[in-house]
């Protein structure tokens, strides 16, 4: 599948579109995500145009879970958890539903799976 510069990420990184923003450096954004699966659900994702992760560079997706470690671990302190989920879809046929890769982090279990 192509990019399409357009996609909702795509112009939330370009600030064209507002979101409740949680992190920023020059490589990675993170927000609020706008469908929580439970409160403090976030997103990850790389400013590079990546439709999955397939498509990703190496430096970027370093990058991303960089991020993924410093905002991840601060939103298990922020919401007193002890654990988080991190949920990542590629392609539409695994239900991903915006094409620009991302990173799902939902503190604690996700709903309808149980902890062991
Ligand atoms: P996925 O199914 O993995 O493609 O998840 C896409 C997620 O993105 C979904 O949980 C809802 C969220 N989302 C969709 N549109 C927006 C938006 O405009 N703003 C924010 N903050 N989140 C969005």
């Amino acid at each position: 599948m192509n990019y399409d510069n357009n996609n909702i990420f795509a112009r939330i990184i370009r600030g064209e579109l507002p979101c409740i923003k949680v992190y920023e450096d020059a490589d990675t954004l993170a927000f609020m995500d706008i469908m929580p699966q439970m409160p403090g659900h976030l997103l990850v994702l790389p400013k590079a145009p990546a439709v999955t992760l397939y498509q990703l560079p190496d430096d970027a997706l370093l990058s991303c879970m960089q991020t993924i470690k410093k905002v991840g671990k601060a939103l298990q302190t922020a919401m007193a958890v002890e654990g988080s989920t991190l949920v990542q879809h590629n392609g539409s046929y695994a239900g991903q539903s915006v094409p620009h890769v991302h990173f799902h982090i939902i503190p604690g279990p996700l709903k309808g799976l149980k902890p062991h």
